[in-house]
């Protein structure tokens, strides 16, 4: 089953066809579609766990993860053939359910085996990239696999929701970027005032070149950006509160957001002394962020930015609609941290990994020989 249904590629929806889908919400449509498209994108991303380091593939965190995703694809798999009846229907809903909450402690799992092959010691040269290539595409199915879940569920689980008119599943229609803006920073705020016993104002300034003078409105899914701002925040806080500690005024974080044309812009820059531009791409890696607890008694107190996987799955975020996160730091002063997002909903499409023969020879591939030079020439004689 897993060979048959990793053969198809997962169909990419946009925003505005969730959009579509939810507003003429047909909830057996959308069981007919789930039922293929689910086993189709577990399949395609269970195909890539395959494929690991043996070392990374071993650990008893990777082989939960696996387990989890073999019982959820086979509980998917139970509707293949069956009616959509009212009875079905709701069995569907709750098996959603039970799968998403089978799933919730997956990121923090994959980290643990992160850890378990680091102190087994076995990391190769090359492993790091395959890694990093795997986590990207594992992270990334398992936002889109969360949205269907959530669209699906939201739109006809229970409670028959629908209350907010601007609401469809988790898609606002209407949706204001400041809004959120201002709840992510009040949010890390709280954490920055209770690690540092203060924290930087904010600053807001909205430019709408598309419709002068109107708040920006997009489709979105706000707790996608949330997500994103969230952590964007605490690192901006805590940059700026560990180099101004000493002195009498804070700056503040400045963000800018800008409608333009394709993207809608969020800019936020501190002045928070910024990054060397050698640790930049650095932040991105789940492996280089991947450390253990500093002790077993403080897994309960919230730091207030781990460098732990927020900044790489925070990107994610961003791309998974076609959006981007870029940092720009000037070493010695602070760092801009810009989120895009498609401003039109017919653009902002799912960007989904597929497995195909392309992507299982990433697996494979040995390190490339470098075509630049990048070591000091060392002559031993001393010039
Ligand atoms: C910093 C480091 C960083 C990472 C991400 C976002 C903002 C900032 N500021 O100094």
């Amino acid at each position: 089953m897993l060979d048959f249904y990793s053969q198809f590629n997962p169909s990419p929806l946009s925003i505005k066809q969730f959009l579509d889908f939810g507003m003429n919400a047909c909830e057996r449509k959308s069981f007919v579609f789930l039922r293929k498209e689910l086993p189709v994108r577990l399949a395609n991303i269970m195909k890539e766990i395959a494929l690991l380091p043996d070392s990374l593939l071993r650990t008893q965190s990777v082989g939960l993860v696996s387990n989890w995703y073999a019982k959820s694809f086979e509980e998917v798999l139970q509707f293949e053939r069956s009616e959509p009846t009212q009875s079905n229907l709701e069995k569907f809903c709750s098996t959603l359910i039970h799968i998403r909450d089978r799933h919730a402690d997956v990121v923090q799992t994959m980290a643990h085996g992160i850890i378990e092959m680091k102190e087994a010691q076995n990391i190769e040269p090359g492993m790091e990239t395959s890694i990093q290539y795997f986590l990207d595409r594992f992270y990334m199915s398992r936002i889109s696999i969360r949205m269907l879940i959530n669209q699906h569920t939201i739109l006809f689980g229970e409670l028959p929701q629908q209350t907010h008119q601007q609401h469809v599943g988790c898609i606002e229609i209407d949706f204001d970027p400041k809004v959120v803006v201002r709840d992510a920073y009040e949010n890390a705020r709280y954490l920055c005032d209770q690690n540092y016993l203060g924290s930087p104002e904010i600053e807001i300034i909205e430019h709408n070149e598309m419709e002068k003078g109107q708040p920006i409105k997009i489709v979105y899914v706000p707790s996608h950006l949330y997500h994103i701002l969230f952590e964007l925040f605490k690192n901006s806080m805590r940059a700026v509160m560990e180099t101004h500690q000493e002195s009498d005024s804070i700056p503040p974080i400045k963000v800018r957001i800008v409608n333009g044309k394709e993207d809608v812009s969020v800019k936020i820059s501190d002045c928070g002394g910024g990054i060397p531009r050698s640790q930049v791409d650095q932040l991105f890696k789940y492996m280089y962020s991947t450390a253990p607890h500093p002790s077993k008694s403080d897994v309960h107190t919230v730091p207030l930015a781990g460098y732990g996987y927020g900044l790489p799955i925070s990107r994610l975020y961003a791309r998974y609609f076609h959006g981007d996160i870029s940092l720009l730091s000037c070493e010695g002063f602070g760092t801009d941290a810009v989120i895009y997002l498609k401003r039109l909903s017919d653009e902002a499409n799912e960007l989904l990994p597929i497995f195909n023969k392309t992507s299982s020879r990433f697996y494979k591939a040995s390190v490339p020989a470098g075509d630049w030079s990048n070591q000091k020439y060392v002559t031993g004689y001393g010039f």
